[in-house]
């Protein structure tokens, strides 16, 4: 599988964008334009649901030979073969998902400010998301936290920081500038017209 360390595209499923019927198939297609990373959000439905959706798109993930996330549930992580999960600010901590996970299981966690990251940093997650960086109607709560503070989080913090939120093919070149070398982009690769072709274009500014 994939070392996080190689890792510098990260896509996620998520149910709020795709229907159940295309969720195998858009799977294939953002692994087909090179992500390198795949998480499954399905924030409306059940465990189970979750669980039977998982253990589709866990396998094609392997295949591909990349890992594959859940949105919460780390105690799910095992019985569907996922490669770990993410957990929230308001979710359990980096430690119990570990353990409800499995110890090998990767672990990510969502931060929403420097001093989020850097007290987050402590909990020994395997990567950190950062952001909202833009405002964004997959997460339309949340307070945009700009550019600014890219260049600082990564002086300060030596794991893996996924720079995500508002983050599109049009603003990517600007991320990058700004300190990002690593992104998660869900709403611009899963309602692109082609999935995988936005993908690799996403790709080719994140290796270029
Ligand atoms: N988490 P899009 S922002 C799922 O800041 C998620 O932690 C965020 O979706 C965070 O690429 C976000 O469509 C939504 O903006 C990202």
């Amino acid at each position: 599988m994939k070392p996080l360390s190689e890792c510098c595209l990260y896509g996620i499923v998520d149910t709020g964008y795709v229907t159940p019927e295309k969720m195998l198939s858009m799977t294939r297609s953002l692994i087909r334009g090179g992500a390198d990373i795949l998480q499954l959000r399905a924030k409306k439905e059940s465990s189970d649901e979750i669980l039977a959706m998982a253990r589709e798109l866990a396998p094609i993930c392997r295949e591909a030979g990349i890992p594959f996330i859940l949105n919460d549930y780390p105690e799910l992580v095992r019985d569907c073969g996922a490669a770990g999960a993410h957990v929230g600010q308001d979710d359990l901590s980096v430690a119990e998902a570990r353990r409800l996970a499995g110890p090998s299981a990767i672990i990510g966690k969502s931060t929403h400010s420097l001093e989020q990251a850097l007290a987050s940093a402590g909990e020994k997650p395997d990567y950190i998301g950062f952001g909202p960086l833009f405002a964004t109607p997959t997460k339309p709560d949340y307070l945009p936290i700009g550019t600014d503070d890219i260049m600082e989080v990564h002086r300060l913090l030596e794991l893996p920081i996924f720079c995500i939120g508002g983050i599109k093919h049009s603003n990517l070149t600007g991320v990058v500038t700004a300190g990002a070398r690593r992104v998660v982009i869900v709403s611009d690769l899963l309602l692109a017209p082609d999935p995988a072709q936005r993908t690799a274009e996403c790709k080719a500014l994140l290796t270029s």
